[in-house]
């Protein structure tokens, strides 16, 4: 095989990452970076659990995701920052915990953008080292500064915080506006049908889940009882804009396509390029293109994870066509644990059969306990990083400061210590390098502490308001409990990772005062501004 400029320099990075170790503070990597730079492709899934992938010992096929564990690194102790999305992505993008955001907590979909234009993050640092980013899919992010109107310039949004192309649905499969955001633009807005947009009351006259029930095609809670389209009716309402809806099954393949038609273009100009590719499955409503209906053999839930596994294998197979692959490193992750049922009654959970989303973990979305947050993790870079598994103590937040490292653009020493985004490129790209000391996660109105061995889970006042229904308190707590979170109305809890990771038997009596020290570190970095050194 022709090796590219920036394959044969792949060695010389990794050279220089080991060289590097453990002095992260440098603020030079000392290489070449016009040559040694890779491209950058983050799949981000959403809502894909622990073992919702094979290569993580569940019982869905994800055969292409697979492919990247078996030539790459699986991470067994890979964290999302949060239990739900826009926190774990507001941490991604900013290599910041999501606590020191107030407003870092799921976004209704005509939210102001979360993240401060001009900002430092992941896309910024690298397009000022010479990379061209994109996003494609799902934001969540929020958009504008209030009162947006979607029929003209929707901005400040993510070309305001460092990507250079922006290809999106502006919150969740389940909110409205159910339309495409092209840059700053909605994609075949019509003028003449103005789209209009509330989550405070009913807007326009659209059928609504509430008063037509019999127009959808499954039933829905109160929440995602708003305006009907595509025959799910949807959180909030939106009136206008029939020009521009998107069509859920087509979802899959419209993101699938912009993202190769960048990365197309970015191949012919050979210019390094990172991509945040997020996917929107198997989030709720999940509704595959029809040719994936039926093939998990585990309900709409799984064939949604065989679609977002195509869109892995097609975006893989792009990279082989161009000769890219071994000049791009690929991670596989997700923005929280599994759900079952999220609002919709789809058969999900009754159609699971043996298929257990979190694998031997305790929880799902929403959760702090583990299948909260512990999510896959895979790092592909064929030549580069060899394949095995590891089971260092990473988090999404380190993204910032690890991979402005592998793209030769350390992060300075100030910029890194308003973060807690932690260089851990030897970890992921080098030679096995260590973890994290510790990590803060973050669940429904709480946060817990781990290190190699414990876990505390802080005590939660905001337990109670997470309610019945809830798959992982199905699993779990059993009906009668209604909460998802750990320990009813208590106090702390503290777990044993490494003798219990299930998180069975609360401890926190029998070691009050390893169960003192964890809080005081928790407290400790509450009260910082950036833990990174
Ligand atoms: C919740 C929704 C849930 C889902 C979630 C966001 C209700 C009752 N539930 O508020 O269905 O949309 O927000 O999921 O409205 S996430 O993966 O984007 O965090
Ligand atoms: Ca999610």
């Amino acid at each position: 095989m022709i090796q590219s400029p920036r394959v044969r320099f792949a060695a010389f990075v990794l050279a220089s990452i080991a060289s590097l170790l453990p002095s992260c503070a440098s603020g030079d990597a000392g290489m070449d970076r016009s040559d040694a730079r890779p491209n950058i492709l983050i799949i981000y899934g959403d809502d894909v659990g622990y073992a919702d992938v094979s290569a993580y010992g569940g019982e869905i096929r994800t055969p292409n995701i697979d492919a990247l564990a078996a030539d790459g690194r699986l991470f067994t102790r890979a964290h999302a920052s949060s239990a739900t999305c826009t926190p774990s992505r507001y941490s991604l993008l900013t290599g910041r915990y999501p606590f020191r955001n107030d407003r870092a907590e799921i976004l209704p979909g005509d939210a102001p953008l979360l993240i401060e234009p001009g900002s430092l993050t992941l896309p910024s640092h690298l397009a000022s080292n010479g990379y061209e980013t994109a996003v494609v899919g799902k934001w969540h992010l929020g958009l504008g500064e209030g009162a947006i109107d979607w029929n003209h310039e929707v901005k400040p949004g993510p070309l305001e915080i460092g990507f250079g192309m922006s290809y999106l649905i502006p919150a969740t499969n389940d909110r409205v506006p159910c339309v495409y955001l092209d840059g700053h633009h909605v994609e075949n807005l019509d003028p003449a049908d103005p789209l209009r947009v509330s989550y405070e009351e009913k807007i326009g006259d659209w059928a609504t889940g509430t008063e037509n029930p019999d127009a959808c095609r499954y039933p829905a809670d109160r929440q995602h009882s708003g305006t009907i389209v595509n025959g799910i009716s949807r959180i909030g309402w939106q009136d206008g804009g029939a020009s521009a809806l998107w069509v859920d099954e087509a979802m899959a393949d419209r993101f699938t396509g912009r993202a190769i038609e960048f990365i197309e273009q970015r191949e012919a100009a050979d210019e390094p390029w990172f991509l945040f590719f997020s996917l929107h499955q198997p989030h709720v409503p999940r509704l595959p293109n029809q040719r994936f209906l039926g093939t998990s053999g585990f309900g709409l839930r799984g064939d949604a994870i065989v679609e977002a596994d195509w869109c892995v294998g097609q975006l893989t197979a792009a990279l082989d066509r161009l000769g890219a692959r071994e000049d791009t490193l690929v991670i596989f992750t997700s923005d929280n644990g599994p759900v079952m049922n999220d609002g919709y009654n789809d058969g999900a959970l009754r159609d699971r059969g043996t298929h257990d989303p979190s694998g031997r973990y305790r929880g799902g979305k929403y959760t702090l306990w583990e299948g909260g947050t512990r999510v896959p993790f895979i790092v592909n870079w064929p030549g580069t990083v060899g394949s095995g598994t590891s089971d260092a103590l990473i988090c999404q937040v380190d993204l910032l400061a690890t991979l402005g490292r592998v793209g030769g653009a350390p992060l300075s020493a100030g910029a890194r210590r308003s973060t807690d985004s932690l260089d851990l490129a030897d970890a992921l790209v080098g030679q096995r390098g260590a973890g994290r000391r510790e990590l803060v996660t973050q669940g429904v109105g709480g946060l817990a502490i781990q290190d190699d061995t414990w876990k505390y889970i802080a005590p939660n006042p905001a337990r109670a308001s997470f309610g019945r229904g809830h798959w992982s308190v199905q699993k779990h707590e059993g009906s009668g409990n209604p909460l998802g979170s750990p320990a009813i109305g208590a106090g702390a809890s503290l777990f044993d990772l490494t003798g219990d990771p299930a998180e069975a038997d609360d401890v926190a009596a029998d070691h009050p005062a390893i169960a003192a020290r964890m809080r005081a570190r928790l407290e400790a970095i509450l009260a910082r501004e950036g833990t990174a050194p």
